[in-house]
């Protein structure tokens, strides 16, 4: 059962396929250049999709339907993203889009804006859209992980990506870069989030409509 996860973000990619790892899905993504083009399907790796929705679900579902269309296959797409409880939410659907410049300059940045604060209360939140061109079905499954902003940036040269390293999940006191990946995915936002989706696509009813 072909899937293809659209999704530019190498370290999602990484995650999304590690987590379903153990599912009967074959996971396809732009990395998976070889494999597309035996199945003549052809997407630029710069492939992008303009992410102009107000909430995660608007973003995720434009994200499944382009590349469900470019490549003709059933399609996912994560959009996620950290939501700070003292900001009021903030950097929430802009997560990646609030500060130009690399993702641990965008953590310092992060960083500053609550060095006064106290409170460090934060979540991850996932949507991850299912998009199915056969029929245009359209699925959604959302997960979440509670925890707080660590006061300095740490374990960025372990492993992760994005607010991994000054991300502490609630109930450990490392960052989830410091955790590592294989841990991480055990509790993520995304890790919740797959496990619905992977729910769904097995119940039989759907099997029919996947190949
Ligand atoms: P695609 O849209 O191509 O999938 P993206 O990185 O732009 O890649 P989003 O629009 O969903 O994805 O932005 C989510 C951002 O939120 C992501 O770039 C990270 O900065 C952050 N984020 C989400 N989940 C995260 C996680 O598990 N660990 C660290 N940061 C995360």
């Amino acid at each position: 059962m072909n899937i293809f996860i659209a999704s530019s973000n190498q370290g999602k990619i990484k995650e999304i396929k590690a987590i379903l790892a153990d599912s009967s899905l074959n996971l396809l993504s732009i990395l998976d250049v070889f494999e597309l083009q035996k199945m003549g399907i052809e997407i630029a790796s710069d492939f992008d999709v303009i992410e102009d929705g107000k909430t995660f679900q608007d973003n995720a579902l434009l994200k499944a339907k382009a590349y469900a269309i470019k490549t003709g296959l059933p399609t996912i797409a994560d959009d996620s993203g950290l939501e700070v409880q003292t900001l009021n939410g903030f950097p929430s659907v802009n997560s990646n889009r609030w500060f130009e410049g690399t993702a641990s300059e965008r953590n310092l940045a992060l960083l500053d804006l609550l060095k006064d604060k106290t409170d460090r209360q934060a979540r991850f939140y996932s949507v991850i859209c299912f998009f199915d061109p056969k029929n245009n079905s359209v699925q959604f499954f959302d997960g979440e992980i509670q925890g707080k902003i660590a006061s300095e940036s740490k374990g960025s040269k372990i492993e992760g990506f994005g607010y991994d390293p000054i991300f502490i999940p609630e109930g450990f006191n490392q960052t989830f870069a410091e955790l590592g990946a294989e841990f991480k995915n055990t509790i993520s936002h995304r890790r919740i989030a797959l496990a619905k989706l992977n729910q769904y696509v097995l119940q039989d009813k759907h099997l029919g409509q996947l190949e």
